[in-house]
């Protein structure tokens, strides 16, 4: 029994059983025997059972998103607009089934075509930050190219994904199709990942435990997609709108208490609009509410768990020059108010590592060079924003940064019809978008002689 904490009142909310090791043996058996199953069934079957999956979501909707900020500690609001996500992932992955094909290839002697052929079972590892979000960015699509999902979820926050297990039970999938696992990923995740029947591990979290699950899977040599951590900077210049760009870049920062593997915890401003962008900036963090996430005007809830507060602490040393505009809330839960970091040694902690908490270090730059140079001084590369009037500058800056999405005059990172994953050490493979259909499927070449 593991006990689920609501980081918010500290209250003990659920004792879910973990999944016995023994159990995974037949759970893969089972799973592959439902993917053989599914991947005959007509396609349209497959269509309309995702698309059943989505009505099932929306009719469980308000449900599903108590439980994500009960467990999360995410405010409501968020909560219910990261369900609504999960229901038009599989609104979009229903469509994708009979859109996606492959290629003919001009040879000599015959007809050389390729088609997609599923993986065959699939495990989903998925993290604490966004639980049924993220997992649903790979359940959907790997059950669209025919293939079986084993989820597990982390260990603080199953509740969702295990709601969301039972919701969907009453669409018709084939007996064992989509599963679900508890219990410690050193135990029941390392199982997964080593077992022979899983074809491909589907990751998020950190890039540490990603490299250990590199490693396991290379045993078996699974396919992988890693959804590893971040480091990521918006870019700030002079001519940009400072106030908008202010105003984005706190939520970019701040949204879900900085646990967000796209969070901006890096902002760089040109030098001249330095001081003009740290108060704008500072006034938007103010504004901010960190309190009870049930209620409708939170912007932000508490860190996930006591070890999470006090790492992401261990960020703010006497040397560093901080403001903290906007009031903390009182204990009991892992309250930890937005700090701003103003103009940190460049090799400091705060400035290298991914905090994964609400703080952020401001730095000035010089010239587009030494922004590019600053942006890409990092091992991770996943997200990235420019702000600039300037339409030729912001093509450069975007080309120039080794970061795998980045939005102009935006902070967003994610939309479900386009491609997201990481450079360097944030991870390998693509979620979402039609990309997805690849990391679910293998490319099989068939060749077809014309000489009798
Ligand atoms: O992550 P882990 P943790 C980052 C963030 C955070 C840090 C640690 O910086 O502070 O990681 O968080 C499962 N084999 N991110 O400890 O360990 C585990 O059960 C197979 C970034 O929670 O990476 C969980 O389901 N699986 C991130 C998942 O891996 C294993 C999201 C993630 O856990 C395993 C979360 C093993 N040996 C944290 N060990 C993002 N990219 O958004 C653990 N797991």
């Amino acid at each position: 029994m593991t006990q689920i904490i609501n980081p918010a009142t500290l209250n003990v909310i659920a004792e879910p059983r973990e999944t016995p090791i023994e159990a995974i043996e037949a759970i893969v058996a089972r799973a592959q025997r439902a993917q053989r199953t599914w991947v005959r069934l007509p396609q349209s079957h497959r269509i309309d059972a995702l698309r059943r999956v989505a009505v099932a979501v929306r009719s469980n909707l308000e449900d599903l998103a108590l439980l994500e900020t009960a467990n999360v500690g995410k405010p409501i609001g968020d909560s219910r607009g990261e369900v609504g996500m999960v229901a038009d992932t599989f609104d979009y992955y229903a469509g994708a089934v009979d859109k996606y094909y492959g290629n003919t290839i001009p040879v000599d002697g015959g007809l050389d075509f390729t088609v997609r052929e599923p993986i065959g079972v699939v495990a989903v590892i998925a993290p604490w930050n966004f639980p049924l979000a993220i997992a649903s960015w790979n359940i959907a699509p790997a059950l669209a190219c025919g293939n079986a999902v084993i989820v597990k979820p982390a260990e603080m926050t199953p509740l969702s994904i295990l709601k969301f297990e039972e919701i969907i039970r009453e669409v018709d999938l084939p007996d064992g199709l989509f599963q679900v696992v508890t219990g410690r990923g050193s135990v029941v995740g390392q199982a997964l990942t080593e077992h022979p029947g899983v074809g491909k591990i589907s990751f998020t979290g950190s890039t540490e435990t990603g490299q250990t699950v590199m490693r396991t899977a290379a045993g078996t040599m699974k396919r992988l997609t890693l959804e590893l951590g971040g480091k990521s900077a918006s870019v700030v210049f002079a001519d940009a709108d400072l106030a908008l760009a202010a105003q984005a870049s706190t939520g970019a920062v701040f949204g879900n208490s900085g646990q967000d593997c796209c969070a901006r915890s890096r902002v760089l401003v040109e030098r001249s609009a330095y001081d003009d962008f740290v108060a704008l900036f500072s006034e938007a963090t103010g504004r901010l509410v960190v309190g009870d996430p049930m209620n409708e005007g939170t912007s932000m809830g508490p860190l996930v768990s006591a070890a999470h507060l006090a790492k992401v602490g261990s960020f703010l040393d006497g040397s560093l020059n901080i403001l903290s505009p906007a009031a903390n809330q009182e204990a009991p839960g892992h309250w930890m108010a937005p700090h701003i970091v103003l103009d940190p040694p460049r090799d400091h902690r705060v400035v290298r590592e991914e905090i994964f908490g609400p703080i952020v270090a401001i730095l000035p730059f010089d010239t587009e060079e030494d922004a590019i140079a600053l942006a890409n001084d990092t091992i991770f590369g996943l997200s990235g924003s420019v702000w600039t009037r300037d339409i030729g500058r912001s093509l450069r800056v975007a080309r120039g940064m080794e970061t795998g999405s980045i939005s102009v005059n935006s902070s967003t990172s994610v939309r479900i019809q386009a491609p997201f994953g990481g450079f360097k050490q944030s991870g390998m493979g693509r979620e979402l978008g039609m990309a997805a259909m690849d990391g679910y499927t293998e490319t099989k070449n068939i060749f077809i002689s014309t000489a009798i």
